[in-house]
């Protein structure tokens, strides 16, 4: 029952242009990241697009993903929602579909204090039989805490490891050396090198769903000790990250997965479809990635 370590995409979630998920093309983004060797997903999270959909469009991916991958590498949920009764009603359906973790989003949006943030996660870790990961990502929840906040969460009964999407490396070592038994997830792609080397036990991102075998040959050189070409495949991919960002993200890896063959779809409204002259960077991104 041990969470995943390694390399572990935030799924997307293609949809069409109805907002409706496309079945065959997330199974086969599922199918093309496990054969490249990724250690779990992170299924319903930003990357999933989770804040753009009805509880019964989450739950349905939650489904297609566990049915999918059928054990073949642990699953964690993303349950984090406005609503605490979603939250409470997609934990349950988690750890029916053979979830392996759930995870929350802090709760956003009305300034939550400490002491409101702290019982939501007590309470989901109770009805819950699942271990939670907690998911820090201060620049879109406009909420941050303190290493020591963090370590009140972390002792939570239950509560067994951190999405760290955050560039505050200090408080990412701090929190290694106070809490060496917690799960820690990089979730910033672009330093993936930097966090490996500060003791963190995975990775989850958005971009390891186009470049798995690169974010998996880097971890793998890191473990080797080879530092020279985990950092020479880190300014790799921070290239490729660069220019994905620069070209909105989420669209641009769904273009890239349709032009691979495997459909990528599109993503849900407000998110707009990529203009022609971003389709060509998506063809140019891609050909850079496969180029590496
Ligand atoms: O997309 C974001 C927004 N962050 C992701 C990742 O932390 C989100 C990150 O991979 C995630 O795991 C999730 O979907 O829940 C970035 O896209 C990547 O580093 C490029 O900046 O911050």
């Amino acid at each position: 029952s041990a969470l995943p370590g390694g390399i572990i995409p935030a799924l997307l979630t293609p949809v069409d242009s109805r907002g409706e998920t496309l079945r065959d093309h997330l199974v086969s983004l599922l199918e093309y990241t496990l054969d490249c060797g990724v250690s779990g997903f992170y299924v319903g999270g930003s990357t999933g697009e989770c804040f753009l959909m009805s509880v019964s469009q989450r739950e349905e991916v939650l489904a297609i993903a566990s049915e999918t991958v059928a054990s073949r590498v642990p699953l964690i949920a993303h349950i984090g929602a406005q609503n605490v009764d979603d939250s409470f009603y997609l934990a349950e359906r988690a750890q029916a579909l053979g979830y392996r973790a759930i995870s929350a989003v802090t709760p956003y949006y009305y300034g939550f204090s400490f002491q409101e943030i702290l019982s939501y996660y007590q309470e989901l870790c109770e009805i819950s039989k699942l271990p939670m990961v907690m998911y820090f990502i201060p620049a879109l929840t406009g909420r941050t805490f303190t290493s020591q906040e963090i370590a009140r969460l972390a002792a939570i009964p239950g509560m067994a490891g951190i999405k760290f999407t955050a560039d505050d490396l200090f408080k990412l070592e701090r929190l290694r050396g106070q809490l060496p038994e917690f799960v820690m997830y990089n979730g910033y792609d672009e330093l993936l090198l930097p966090a490996l080397s500060l003791g963190v036990n995975g990775a989850i991102g958005s971009t390891y769903n186009v470049t798995a075998p690169l974010a998996i040959a880097l971890w793998e050189s890191f473990r080797e000790g080879d530092l020279a070409r985990a950092g020479h495949l880190q300014w790799e991919l921070n290239t490729i990250i660069e220019m994905l960002v620069g070209n909105n993200l989420y669209p641009t890896l769904k273009d890239i997965l349709e032009r691979r063959g495997l459909g990528g779809g599109l993503c849900r409204k407000p998110f707009l479809p990529l203009t022609a002259s971003q389709k060509e960077e998506s063809a140019r991104i891609d050909a850079h990635i496969t180029r590496v």
